[in-house]
């Protein structure tokens, strides 16, 4: 239906504001540096823009711990910055969406500061968890929940006498400490925060660690495997060895145990009291697009319920191996789980969390967790990992439902993989002691003017992370015209797809599919246009039916009708 709400197919372009474009030349991007160059996106013809963290903040998680949700950095520049950017991006069709960060503050907020002044049994202490600790003289934390980021989930504070005190709880870093969500306080607070930007003229919010804000009453221990509480991964089939019979029942039904910090019952009220303060705005419509690392996909679907978010990132996509059998399941299970409760899919293969999928996908694929890279790791194969990148991509976009795309996939930017140590800023990275690597390795500044200080980051040669060596021949300018790069992919594949509007057709599996291919048939409602999507992650090339006509291919050429390995494409059947 060519009435469907605008998000239902939209392409939404991830920017991390720190790393895309530096007006100023301090090294560090900001708003009027991205003000600039968001022509850049209307070309790519994506529909509309999310925005990392841009709030007051003292950058422990780079911005992830905000101390002012009503007002930008210095370091990105001031409100009047920020209205000028929607501004734009409206002029220019984009939308806007931001980042809301409702589990934790950062510990330089101000309720946070005044519930370390006012002590315990405060009413400023109870908008956050603090708890006496265990054991002699309160020497233990309150229960055994570890940090995401690692170490303990708690820290304790010094009282205003000098004295050992109460302990709060951080399930990220000690300076990100977590609210109490049954403080009807804080709920008020996000509802003015969330009503702020939208007279700011936003089109929507990013929530993050949406399976996170309520804990399980009574905070108790976790007796279940600790790598449940892996915020990424908190299904307790990941507890369960592979083609175990009990993982296999769980993965259907979602029962099982449920760590106490993630997707309790309790954080669907406070998505059905943001959506009913979203839909009571002037339209066009605002949406929530929930960051739930929650599995199995029956129980994300329950946060695009229709009086909830609109849009829930499917984690399970991005996380799968290079299998077509493994990801013709995750498609397969993602359709029946949000066709059940009326919401499109929303699909992603790289964010600012997780290793870049042009480097992803050409690690050993039978590595447990192809979103990260341990410090020990193999080196991944570049040439192969663009190879089915670019594939991946074209599977991805072929899907009727909405798509993210992170900054510089465009580009096909690798992973750092080889910056120096001195210059990770990732808490990961130092909460493990360097055992985990961490997450700057994506987070590198953009690369727009190949022979340019800062590659066109910025006017200067600063750039707050190092650009490593082989983003000069991807910058921007080099691939911009150029036939077969990976930008004109993307952007012929962008403009197809809003042409088509493949974003809004349906998926059926087209009879190629099966071993080593993924095939579907994508649709539109009144069958005037049927477009056959093949990926090939076999060693045999795929013979396509006779008659489809090629129109998109994301390696090398398509003779005689053959689809060789690691290539996927787009045909009109
Ligand atoms: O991430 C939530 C999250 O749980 C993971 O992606 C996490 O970052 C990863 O497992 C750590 O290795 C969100 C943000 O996207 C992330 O950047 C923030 O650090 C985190 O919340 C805390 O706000």
């Amino acid at each position: 239906p060519s009435d469907a709400p605008w998000w239902h197919d939209a392409v939404i372009y991830q920017i991390y504001p720190r790393s895309w474009a530096d007006g100023d030349g301090d090294g560090v991007g900001d708003l009027p540096g991205i003000t600039s160059r968001l022509p850049y996106l209307r070309d790519l013809g994506v529909d509309a823009i999310w925005l990392s963290p841009f709030y007051v903040s003292p950058m422990h998680d780079a911005g992830y711990d905000v101390a002012n949700y009503r007002d930008i950095d210095p370091v990105f520049g001031s409100l009047t910055d920020a209205d000028a950017l929607i501004d734009t991006a409206h002029d220019l069709g984009l939308k806007v969406i931001v980042d809301l960060v409702p589990n934790h503050s950062s510990s330089e907020h101000e309720w946070f500061r005044a519930a370390l002044a006012a002590g315990p049994g405060s009413p400023e202490r109870a908008r956050y968890v603090f708890r006496e600790g265990r054991g002699e003289n309160g020497e233990e934390p309150p229960n055994n929940w570890p940090s995401v980021f690692g170490g303990e989930g708690w820290t304790r504070v010094t009282e205003a006498d000098g004295s050992p005190g109460q302990w709060y709880l951080h399930i990220f870093d000690t300076t990100q400490p977590d609210y109490d969500w049954t403080n009807p306080e804080v709920g008020d607070e996000f509802a003015s925060i969330l009503q702020f930007w939208c007279d700011r003229g936003v089109d929507g919010f990013r929530v993050d660690v949406a399976h996170g804000l309520v804990k399980e009453e009574g905070l108790p221990d976790w007796d279940g495997p600790m790598q449940m509480l892996d915020a990424t991964d908190t299904s307790a089939e990941a507890a369960l060895p592979p083609g175990d019979e009990e993982s296999a029942r769980i993965h259907e039904t979602g029962d099982g145990p449920r760590p106490p910090m993630w997707d309790q019952e309790g954080v669907h009220d406070i998505y059905r009291r943001w959506r009913s303060l979203l839909d009571e705005q002037p339209s066009p419509e605002r949406i929530l697009c929930a960051e739930a690392w929650v599995k199995p996909e029956s129980r994300l679907a329950r946060y695009v319920r229709s009086d909830e978010m609109h849009q829930a990132f499917n984690f399970d996509f991005l996380d799968t191996h290079w299998n077509a059998e493994k990801l013709r399941a995750v498609i397969t299970t993602s359709f029946r789980e949000n066709d059940a409760v009326g919401a499109p899919t929303t699909w992603v293969l790289s964010n600012h969390d997780v290793v870049r999928h042009a480097s992803r996908l050409g690690l050993d694929q039978s590595l447990p967790r192809p979103n990260g890279i341990a410090a020990d790791q193999a080196q991944p194969d570049a040439a192969l990992g663009l190879r089915r990148a670019r594939a991946a991509t074209m599977l991805m976009l072929g899907l009727p439902g909405s798509s993210y795309v992170y900054q510089g996939e465009e580009l096909g930017l690798p992973e750092s993989t080889d910056m120096p140590h001195e210059f990770r800023q990732d808490p990961t990275f130092h909460r493990t002691e360097g055992k985990e690597i961490g997450r700057d390795g994506c987070r590198v500044p953009m690369p727009w003017v190949k022979d340019a200080p800062s590659l066109g980051f910025g006017p200067s040669d600063r750039t707050w992370l190092p650009q490593p060596a082989s983003y000069g021949p991807l910058a921007v300018d080099q691939q911009d015209g150029v036939e077969g790069s990976t930008l004109e992919l993307y952007r012929s594949l962008l403009s197809a797809r809003r042409t088509d509007r493949l974003g809004l057709g349906s998926a059926q599996w087209h009879k190629l599919s099966g071993g080593d291919v993924i095939a579907f048939v994508n649709a539109s409602a009144d069958g005037s246009r049927r477009t056959l999507v093949v990926v090939n992650l076999g060693a045999d090339p795929v013979e396509l039916p006779e008659g489809a006509m090629v129109t998109h291919a994301s390696g090398d050429r398509v003779d005689d009708g053959r689809v060789p390995t690691d290539v996927a494409v787009w045909a009109r059947i």
